[in-house]
């Protein structure tokens, strides 16, 4: 009998990447824990992947290639063999090419967040094609654009600075559910002396635990931001000599927060006057005493349509009243843009060369909408054939309807790379079965801290799995692609993943990470206290050129929703409630919603709403209900609860369909209209209505 302990690094998608210790029977991973020396992890897991095994060695993992046998969507497969995969793949992926290689779209997101397998071989193999590059706007791009104009990278507060703040602003963001290190640090924070403050519409389990919830409507944290600004100029709560050398425009930004009165403020976020007032006063008292005040500015302000002006404006605020001086102040969105990735090594852009003019961009928000477009002049060919990986598009992307009606197409071809019969793989034509976190090679950086990561693979691939990259190598290989880098190992490619040539990540070297596991940055603990901001002034800019070129208000402003009672009347009248549907907390997007003890501890598809509300429209607490609006319909179980404050429904999500009484989830009313900047989806900026269906008694489960 033999026991290893293998270093690893969680996938998923997540701003706390942990680090793993995987304990390792006789070939089999019999515990995944956290490493107690890795200072992010600090040996703790989420409930999730503490049951890492529990989902690998699932008993509906997908283990061998399988090919359609029944409709597109209806989830009948056979087995087939490797080589007919490959071949089948090569032969269809080869016909399309010779005619027009840009029919071909491939479809990735962040099921994985390595470098390894996620765009290194997959990303060579679609350049050698020549086929559709992918904008992959679909989580984070609208907030990382407003938040680059201001500050030009997205580099924020270090996570293990947190302990040391006075104040926590957590913005738009539910840590307990979706970044418990940092809450975790919160939490002592607080035993410090902290004063935690949550701004979101919904009391969510983070909200709940803080000592001030500022419920706000959704889609007006840009105002939030906009009257705090006034409110600390009218109040001279600034630090002249930090907006004196480190920021740009100050003139003109007072001039239009002028504007933003604390009453105007406050209408317009449904909030009182005094909220705002008292919010911008704390948080510029404790800056000027030289405290940390820190942001934690998330994911939940972004997803609306002035998502991307909602974080320019709130990454104003620290350069302010000076908070970057402080290590434990400032404000963290995303730390991504600290590691010197060498995206040209791992997924080489320069192998499209070959095919001259740069391929057509395709928007991976809009995938309903371009599945079903023709060929035209402006928009080229009609996509003809998709290769998914990484991802779960007919769950997770907007207006649900559109794409389940694109997937279905029978004249696609479509091939899904996946550890599970999602909803998206039950379209393919031939599904291919990937090895997980624990039967790979990757190496990762991370959003929410600044550590280099090793994933070793701790176990070897179940049934006939293999990792994406092997997958691609083959399809190269098939497709006749000569190239050497087709040909380089899993880790020759980690071992180019981040630049030796670069001050924080000098003398990279692969090997010794992956003995070591994880290895830190070597970035300052306080990034912008003496200014040196990555914009093109070097300043923090209140003022941008930047988004005076791209056609955008160079200053901070709002922009309301698209659907909202009070933008969109009309709309309202039909459809008065609005509807978010952001992260549960046993599920991960829409992975672990088939691992059963995490689905039964969610329970059912739910939907919280105002007891007002509620009673407005006959519901009681445990009816069924159907939640619809022009785009379409789902099905859940309400919860009477003043978590949702009036006007506003929520349902945790992202459910997978199938799972569903009603095959639906929170997608078939979402919409693909996007943000202001980034091309980015609109999930919390949605009008709904509401009504018990016919026939359900309460107290049914
Ligand atoms: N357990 C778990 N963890 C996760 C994920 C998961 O699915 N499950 N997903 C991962 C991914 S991909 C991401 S991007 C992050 C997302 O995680 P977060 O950054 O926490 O963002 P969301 O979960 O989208 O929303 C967080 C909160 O924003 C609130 N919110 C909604 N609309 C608004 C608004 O207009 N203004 C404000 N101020 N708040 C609003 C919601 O009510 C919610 O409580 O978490 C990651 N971690
Ligand atoms: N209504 C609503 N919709 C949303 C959101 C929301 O809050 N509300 N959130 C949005 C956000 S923030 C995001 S980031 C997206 C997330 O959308 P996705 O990135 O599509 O995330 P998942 O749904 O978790 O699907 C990832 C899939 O990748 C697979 N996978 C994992 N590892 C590997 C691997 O190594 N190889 C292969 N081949 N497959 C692998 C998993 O099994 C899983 O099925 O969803 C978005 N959609
Ligand atoms: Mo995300």
């Amino acid at each position: 009998m033999s026991t290893t302990i293998v270093r690893a690094a969680c996938p998923h998608d997540c701003p706390d990447t942990c680090a793993l210790l995987v304990t390792v029977k006789d070939g089999v991973a019999t515990e995944v824990r956290g490493d107690p020396a890795h200072p992010p992890t600090a040996g703790v897991l989420c409930t999730k992947v503490s049951r890492y095994t529990e989902r690998t060695y699932h008993k509906d993992r997908l283990l061998y290639p399988l090919r359609r046998v029944g409709r597109k969507g209806e989830g009948r497969f056979e087995r087939i063999s490797w080589d007919e995969a490959i071949s089948t793949i090569a032969d269809r992926l080869g016909a399309i090419a010779l005619r027009d290689p840009q029919a071909i779209l491939p479809y990735s997101y962040a099921g994985t967040m390595g470098l390894v397998q996620g765009e290194s071989m997959a990303g060579r193999f679609f350049n050698r094609l020549g086929a559709s590059q992918l904008e992959r706007t679909i989580c984070a791009s609208a907030g990382g654009t407003g938040y680059r104009y201001t500050v030009g990278a997205r580099i924020g507060t270090d996570l293990e600075q947190v302990d040391h703040a006075k104040l926590i602003l957590i913005w738009g963001g539910n840590p307990i559910a979706s970044n418990l290190h940092f809450w975790t640090r919160v939490q002592a924070a607080k035993r410090n002396g902290a004063r935690i403050i949550a701004i979101d519409p919904y009391r969510s389990l983070t909200a709940e635990k803080c000592h001030w919830h500022i419920a706000l409507l959704p889609g007006t944290d840009a105002a939030l931001a906009l009257g705090m600004m006034h409110v600390l100029a009218a109040e001279g709560l600034l630090d002249h000599d930090y907006i004196a050398r480190h920021t740009l425009g100050f003139e003109q930004l007072k001039e239009r927060v002028a504007e933003w009165t604390p009453q105007r403020t406050a209408e317009v976020c449904g909030i009182r006057v005094e909220e705002v007032q008292e919010l911008a006063r704390e948080y510029g008292r404790v800056a000027l005493a030289g405290e940390g005040a820190m942001i934690r500015a998330n994911y939940g302000l972004q997803r609306v349509r002035g998502g991307g002006m909602a974080a320019r404006n709130i990454a104003c605020l620290p350069a302010l009243v000076g908070a970057w001086r402080h290590p434990a102040g400032g404000i963290q969105m995303s730390t991504s843009d600290s590691f010197p990735r060498d995206h040209a090594a791992l997924s080489r852009p320069d192998l499209a060369a070959r095919h001259g003019a740069p391929a057509r961009v395709i928007n991976m928000s809009t995938i309903g909408d371009e599945l079903l477009k023709p060929a035209s002049p402006a928009f080229g060919p009609q996509i003809e054939a998709m290769v998914v990986y990484n991802a779960n598009p007919v769950a997770v992307a907007p207006e649900s309807a559109k794409v389940a009606a694109g997937f279905a197409r029978e004249d696609l071809f479509t091939v899904v790379l996946e550890h599970f019969q999602t909803d998206t793989a039950d379209y393919a034509d031939i599904v291919l079965p990937a090895t997980t976190q624990l039967e790979h090679v990757d190496v990762h950086s991370a959003y929410g801290h600044v550590y280099m990561m090793a994933n070793n693979a701790a176990i070897a691939p179940l049934g006939e799995a293999k990792p994406n990259t092997e997958i691609f190598r083959l399809l190269a290989a098939a497709m006749g692609f000569e190239e050497d880098c087709f040909k380089d190992s899993d880790d020759a490619i980690a071992a180019s993943a981040f630049r030796r040539d670069h001050p924080r990540s000098a003398g990279y070297d692969w090997n010794e990470l992956k003995e070591k596991g994880w290895q830190r940055l070597a970035m300052p603990i306080a990034p912008f206290a003496e200014g040196g901001f990555a914009t093109p002034s070097g300043k923090c800019e209140f003022y941008s050129e930047q988004m005076k070129a791209a056609g955008l208000d160079p200053l901070p402003a709002y922009t309301p929703p698209y659907e909202s009672v009070a933008s969109n009347p009309q709309l309202g009248a039909k459809y008065p409630l609005a509807m978010i549907s952001p992260p549960a907390r046993n599920f991960l997007n829409s992975s672990f919603v088939n691992v059963q003890s995490l689905r039964d501890t969610e329970g059912e598809p739910h939907l919280d709403m105002h007891p007002a509300d509620a009673a407005a429209r006959g519901i009681a607490d445990g009816d069924m209900v159907r939640i619809f609006n022009d785009r379409g319909s789902m099905q859940a179980r309400v919860r009477v609860t003043d978590k949702a404050r009036l006007g506003l429904v929520v349902g945790l999500s992202i459910w997978w369909k199938k799972f569903a009484a009603d095959g639906k989830n929170a997608n078939e009313v979402t919409s693909q209209r996007l943000t202001d900047m980034g091309n980015a989806p609109t999930f919390y900026d949605v009008l709904v209505q509401v009504e018990r269906m016919a026939g359900d008694a309460a107290a049914a489960a």
